[in-house]
């Protein structure tokens, strides 16, 4: 299968005729060619959404949402189809993509045909001056939104959804690793009547396609999900060019878990946040912080639990730990459990690569379990990725906190008790953006989301995303 580039509504070849290998990790294969565009091709996409931009910034909100709408509706009929192009070329569970991803994909559009009916800006009345200020919330023009490959159409539609809604012309760019749902998304916003050149998609790897995108001068903002270091790059790039940024980018989420809690969700959702899709979800809890009283009733109860998950086939509906995404990332999850090991860390669960049958050459690991004495080792610092946890005890709230804070990431963090005025402490305590207390993943889509330190800058979700791609601009009226 040939993936081509979306510019002003229509599938385009890469100007230069180069294509990378698309891979499907279940079975360690080649099974398609995606574009590696060039700065023409980007520039195509941005003249595309320059001329559809006076029209587009001007269409009522009703047609907005209307056609916002009905590209979630369009999303949900080809649930089936969408989830299996997802599992293909991620290696997730097929099952997990059209429970989770495609769902969410929709809701992303639904949700901001929604909301832009609903946001509003701000007046000021400068008394004792006679004047009157009110805020004009204006789309930016054309924005860039750049996207990774653990949850391909979740977060490609997170970012377009509300650009678009908020007026913006869009030049997008999903991971060259998992580009089939964003390729088949082209087609959706054309049957949904959206206008040429509101949405165009350019494929290719971050390097240079990525790269295009991020220096275009008359791309005035960017919307990156990804990698710490890369977003570092693209702050760069854009600082001195003087762009709006949304980087949303890695975590090292603890788990801070208290004898008082309701023991039995707090283990099941713990194993979920430690291994849903293979541990690629920036949202995972990767450090378990375990008060010293439960630890080996804990560690014991896990372990077991952490044994019955399958690793396999993600078309199999058993499947709980699909493929990880490429060669060269697992390779790097591998490594990371072997520097654990070198650095005095303890494998109590997994920690090998898995043949599955028919899959024989697929990338599969087991669940792996590290019991680590010291925070400061690598596997409770770098972000793994993988469907790698690590284990340790705390004796007091001071040092679950001092724990828990002691990284350069901070995305989120899970707080497991009964205890009000615990959770209040480390709710304000903890330097992350997003505390879940008794929970995980739980996500209500007017919150803000994002993170702290190395995990990013600015926000998204709700009316921040719609503020994220407006620019406000002050109008002072004096009157006599
Ligand atoms: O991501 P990259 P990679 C973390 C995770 C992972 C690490 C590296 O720890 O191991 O990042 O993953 C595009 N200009 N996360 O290297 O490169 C790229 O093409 C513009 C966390 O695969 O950050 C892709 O579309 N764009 C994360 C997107 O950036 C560039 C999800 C993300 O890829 C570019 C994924 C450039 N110079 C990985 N270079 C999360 N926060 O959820 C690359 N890209």
């Amino acid at each position: 299968m040939k993936i081509k580039n979306y510019i002003n509504g229509k599938f385009e070849n890469p100007i230069h005729g180069e294509y990378l290998d698309n891979y499907n990790p279940s079975v360690g294969e080649v099974y398609g060619q995606v574009p590696n565009s060039s700065k023409e091709d980007v520039e195509n996409a941005y003249q595309a959404a320059k001329n559809a931009f006076p029209s587009w910034s001007n269409t009522t909100l009703e047609l907005r949402s209307k056609i916002l709408s009905k590209i979630s509706n369009l999303i949900i009929e080809k649930l089936d189809f969408l989830a299996a192009a997802e599992s293909k070329d991620n290696g997730k569970p097929v099952h997990l993509a059209k429970s989770v991803d495609i769902p969410r994909a929709a809701s992303n559009f639904q949700f901001f045909a929604d909301a832009l009916t609903q946001f509003s800006s701000e007046s000021h009345e400068s008394t004792g001056f006679n004047a009157i200020n009110f805020t004009l919330r204006e789309p930016i023009g054309v924005v860039g939104c750049i996207s990774p490959w653990n949850l391909p159409l979740y977060l490609f539609t997170w970012k377009i959804a509300p650009a678009i809604a908020a007026g913006n012309c869009v030049v997008a760019k999903p991971s060259e690793i998992t580009p089939l749902t964003a390729y088949l998304f082209g087609e959706i916003c054309s049957d949904a009547g959206l206008p040429n050149g509101v949405l165009n998609i350019v494929h290719g790897n971050g390097s240079s396609t990525g790269q295009a995108i991020v220096e275009h001068p008359q791309i005035k903002a960017i919307s990156f999900t990804g990698g710490t270091a890369t977003g570092a790059h693209i702050a760069r790039v854009a600082a001195p060019l003087f762009k709006k940024l949304s980087l949303e980018l890695g975590g090292k989420n603890p788990n801070i878990i208290f004898a008082d809690c309701n023991y039995d969700k707090m283990l099941a959702t713990t194993v979920r946040s430690s291994f849903s899709n293979q541990g690629q979800i920036c949202l995972c809890g990767s450090r378990i912080l375990v008060e010293a009283e439960i630890y080996e009733k804990f560690k014991k109860d896990f372990i077991q639990k952490v044994a019955e998950l399958k690793v396999g086939n993600p078309k199999n509906s058993e499947t709980s730990i699909g493929a990880i995404v490429s060669k060269q990332h697992f390779k790097k999850v591998k490594e990371y459990i072997e520097i654990a090991e070198r650095e005095g860390g303890r494998i109590i669960f997994g920690g090998n690569k898995v043949t599955v049958k028919n899959c024989e050459n697929g990338y599969y690991l087991q669940p792996t379990v590290i019991e680590v004495a010291n925070n400061l080792c690598t596997a409770n610092q770098k972000e793994i990725f993988g469907p790698v946890v690590t284990m340790m005890p705390f004796k007091t709230e001071k040092e679950a906190l001092q724990l828990a804070n002691d990284v350069k990431y901070g995305l989120s963090a899970s707080l497991w008790t009964n205890n009000l005025n615990r959770t209040l402490q480390f709710s304000k305590q903890l330097e992350t953006g997003i505390v879940w207390v008794n929970t995980w993943m739980l996500r209500d889509l007017r919150t803000a989301f994002g993170g702290k330190k190395a995990s990013g800058i600015g926000r998204e979700g709700g009316f921040e995303a719609l503020r994220f791609f407006t620019e406000p601009k002050n109008i002072c009226i004096q009157y006599e």
